[in-house]
């Protein structure tokens, strides 16, 4: 829980090996609370990115891991999950430090996290094909699954270890191999855990680590013939770029691009109960998830005493030092996220929303250094306008009532995302009918923001494409290989289709 102090300077991990980047240059990571620099990134290239997929194309070819069986590949990645569990106090520190996280949160993902590499540790060998009763004489056919290839896995700022766990995890156990480039924010914890892979006996060239900026190595990065798949998690104008550049020669891909989730909060809901849920979905995290939930959509017979008691309760949350167990809402990450929120705040004043809460960069001396925002409540918001369609990616809530469960539906479904929505109520006909009208990858109800190693993941519409976690995700990693065998005594007419 101790902030690392002097500046540290990383290495880029390519081939097995720690090294300095091709260009020389390292680029600093600042620390959001105290708005310092505290960290010395490498600023990798194009040439980096070809070193980094020669070495994991050599691996995925030819030597241990191409040869290792499933067995040993689960060993390994439950190893790793063994020691990412033995450090979590010093990655939680790194995340804190490097992201502006709280060190409670981290401590709970942290020890969590450990369990996407045993879960999918345990499917490596049990992934089994079929033998199909095919309608043909003396034919034999059946399926196999192969690695897809070489993977491509880029994470965003907002939770960096947990959403390369939630890549790598699923691309081992497959036998992928694969070159990660976390955010050029929030590299920190991608090359810590490298040490961890290294010590757990991962094979040289199976996993890497490039760092440096979206345009100067995402771009050489998803465009590159070497690799056979992208996993990518961000925000939806950079998808677009990977996605554009995976067609070139169609690359597998995953895109998670983030969302404009709904809260539904109906009459007969528990309104202490859901109070506490919409404000999870909201300023937890300082609202810098996918998931958030900032559209609460409220009967309209509920509206003044369900946000009387929200602001209430909302009010009291403790903003500061991440590092400290007591902090509820911690920093922005960045700079830039920081100004795009305040955008976003006098965007909905001057569509004609009313702030009945925060609005601000928050005043607090112990907030003076770091990149704060008041977590905000609208009020008056028609779902047309954009503080209601677009994504904030910050602790702004949008309120929003109805008077009808249709039309609240249709709402909810009314944005381009499709990635969570959270309902309330205590009425099981409508907990039900909801789960099915809504648009969406998750649906939680009478609960928010729960995730688990086993539960797939992913969005409708622009909220991207495929699924993380899940028995599911490890087959966005695979390729299936159809075999046919034929032990007929002769080929009957070669020129008709058999
Ligand atoms: O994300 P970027 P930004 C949303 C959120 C936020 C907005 C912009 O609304 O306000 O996106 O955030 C890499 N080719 N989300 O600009 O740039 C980049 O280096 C290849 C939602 O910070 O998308 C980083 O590693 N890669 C989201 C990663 O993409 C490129 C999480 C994500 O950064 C690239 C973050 C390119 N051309 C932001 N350009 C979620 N879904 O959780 C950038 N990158």
């Amino acid at each position: 829980m101790s902030r690392i102090q002097p500046t540290k300077r990383y290495q880029c991990f390519i081939g097995g090996r720690w090294c300095e980047p091709a260009s020389g240059q390292h680029f600093e990571s600042i620390d959001p609370f105290l708005g310092k620099p505290w960290a010395l990134i490498p600023r990798c290239d194009g040439r980096d990115v070809d070193a980094a997929v020669a070495a994991a194309r050599t691996a995925l070819e030819r030597g241990e891991w191409a040869s290792m069986h499933p067995s040993r590949r689960g060993q390994l990645l439950r190893r790793l999950g063994e020691l990412i569990a033995r450090d979590a106090d010093r990655l939680a520190s790194v995340e804190v430090q490097d992201n502006g996280k709280l060190y409670a949160e981290m401590r709970g993902q942290l020890s969590y996290l450990p369990q996407w590499f045993h879960y999918f540790g345990g499917l490596a060998d049990k992934i089994e094909g079929s033998v199909i009763p095919i309608d043909k004489q003396d034919m034999f056919t059946f399926t196999s699954y192969e690695p897809v290839g070489v993977v491509a896995a880029i994470t965003p700022w907002n939770s960096p270890l947990m959403l390369a766990t939630w890549k790598l995890a699923p691309a081992l156990a497959a036998g992928c191999t694969i070159v990660i480039k976390p955010s050029e924010f929030t590299s920190a914890s991608t090359l810590e855990l490298m040490k961890l892979v290294e010590e757990a006996g991962f094979p040289a060239g199976v996993l890497n680590v490039v760092t440096g900026f979206g345009a100067e190595i995402g771009e050489p990065l998803t465009s590159h013939p070497g690799v056979d798949k992208i996993a990518f998690t961000g925000g939806e104008e950079s998808g677009r770029h990977v996605a554009h550049n995976a067609a070139q020669n169609f690359k597998r891909l995953t895109l998670e691009l983030g969302g404009k989730s709904a809260q539904l909060v109906f009459p007969d809901a528990d309104l202490d109960k859901s109070v506490k849920g919409v404000i999870s979905g909201i300023f937890a995290a300082t609202g810098q998830t996918c998931i958030a939930g900032s559209r609460l959509l409220i009967h309209e017979s509920i509206h003044d005493e369900f946000l009387d008691k929200f602001i209430a309760l909302a009010g009291t949350a403790r903003m500061g030092d991440p590092m400290s167990m007591e902090t509820q809402v911690g920093p922005i990450t960045t700079q830039r996220q920081f100004q795009r929120i305040l955008t976003c705040i006098e965007m909905a004043r001057a569509e004609g929303a009313e702030c009945v809460m925060g609005g601000r960069p928050a005043t607090r001396p112990e907030c003076a250094d770091g990149w704060f925002v008041e977590p905000t409540v609208f009020m008056n918001v028609s779902n047309s306008m954009r503080i209601a369609q677009e994504e904030v990616f910050g602790p702004v809530l949008s309120v929003i009532r109805f008077r009808e469960d249709d039309e609240a539906y249709a709402m909810a479904n009314d944005t381009p995302y499709g990635l969570g929505a959270g309902v309330w109520t205590t009425d099981q006909r409508r907990a039900f009918t909801a789960a099915k009208r809504l648009r969406a990858g998750t649906v939680w109800t009478n609960t928010y923001r729960s995730v688990s190693y086993m539960a797939p993941f992913g969005g409708f519409k622009n909220s991207g494409i495929g699924r993380e976690s899940g028995q599911e995700a490890i087959y966005e990693y695979l390729e299936t290989k159809c075999v046919w065998m034929s032990y007929e005594k002769d080929v009957p007419n070669p020129f008709v289709m058999r």
